[in-house]
């Protein structure tokens, strides 16, 4: 049961040693969905009447799109196609990192390092062939609902001040207010947003060379950002970048105090938003979303919004998942 009436992020309780905002309890002492919870069956409805064309976008890069993979300690999968008899074929792959490409990160996939995973679920109660915040919860219910795409992307190029996709950019909430004014848009409560920095289309450019390190823009490391998504009660928010967020997390200002006091190391997660947004507040993210042809259609029409559907592997315990992503329009 959600709790009525619906906080506001300021609302949200505090911790009184760390000062950190927790979403906690908001949906139910027993939830594991987070905001997905927004995605009410009337706001499923409502967001049929998103479909005009009845034209579809495929969201997904191939599984195998990045090889090497953009992350070290992921790999590439292995697919071997094979027959019991020459008038028959089966297949398998192996070495699949369900985050190497077009993903969905679950609620187990961080965890805050002062205050743990989404809800207060044990750390041990988080591995595998248990379910505790698995990608199957949001399976068994799948992702439908109203998508809104915000071109941050194009509007950044229209006011002369195009992202620099070379850098990790914090790309602030006001910025992404300004994008929606320029397409005059609205988010509305128990909206998918897909933000498009750009970046998969640099690096689709012909001649461009992925460094050895992937930097990439996206959003602000910023307690506000958390603020702005949660308080306008968004269900889910996935970009086509590599991390939702700017990465490398290398000037956030977030810290733990786990960190501070150093009983943990510090590392590539430090400073990252991700800490607050899936253990803190629930919100299930997207990252690496192929949002390109959906925004040229979106420029061209003066229409930004979709019906999107989204289905994770239905994988016991699992922290991530290739997307399944569709936008219909
Ligand atoms: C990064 O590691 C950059 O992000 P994620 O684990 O969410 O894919």
């Amino acid at each position: 049961m959600q709790r009525s009436p619906f906080p506001s992020y300021a609302d949200l309780e505090r911790d009184p040693e760390t000062g950190v905002a927790s979403a906690w309890g908001v949906f139910g002492d027993d939830d594991q969905l987070g905001t997905l919870n927004h995605l009410t069956p009337e706001r499923v409805k409502a967001a049929m009447s998103a479909v005009v064309a009845g034209e579809i976008f495929n969201l997904n890069l191939p599984l195998d799109a990045f090889d090497p993979p953009l992350i070290a300690h992921r790999g590439s999968i292995e697919h071997h196609v094979f027959g019991l008899n020459q008038f028959h074929r089966d297949d398998r792959v192996d070495n699949l990192y369900t985050q190497a490409s077009t993903q969905i990160d679950g609620l187990r996939h961080f965890a805050h390092p002062d205050h743990g995973f989404y809800n207060g679920m044990p750390g041990d109660a988080i591995g595998k062939g248990t379910p505790g915040l698995g990608i199957q919860n949001i399976a068994e219910r799948g992702i439908v609902g109203h998508g809104l795409l915000i071109d941050v992307a194009r509007h950044r190029q229209a006011m002369g001040r195009p992202i620099d996709q070379d850098s990790n950019e914090q790309v602030p909430v006001s910025e992404i207010e300004a994008a929606l004014d320029f397409q005059g848009s609205t988010v509305s409560s128990g909206d998918i947003l897909l933000i498009r920095f750009g970046w998969l289309e640099h690096l689709r450019r012909p001649g461009f060379v992925r460094p050895a390190n992937v930097v990439s823009p996206g959003l602000a490391h910023q307690e506000e950002t958390a603020a702005w998504l949660w308080d306008r009660r968004v269900s889910m928010v996935a970009a086509d970048n590599l991390a939702l967020e700017a990465w490398p997390p290398s000037d956030s200002a977030l810290t733990t105090r786990a960190e501070q006091s150093g009983s943990l190391a510090l590392s590539s997660h430090t400073g990252m938003l991700h800490r607050i947004l899936i253990p803190m507040l629930g919100i299930t993210i997207g990252e690496l979303w192929d949002l390109d042809q959906l925004a040229e259609h979106c420029a061209r029409s003066g229409r930004y919004d979709a019906l999107v559907t989204a289905e994770p592997l239905n994988l016991t315990g699992g922290v991530g998942s290739p997307a399944n992503a569709l936008a219909v329009i």
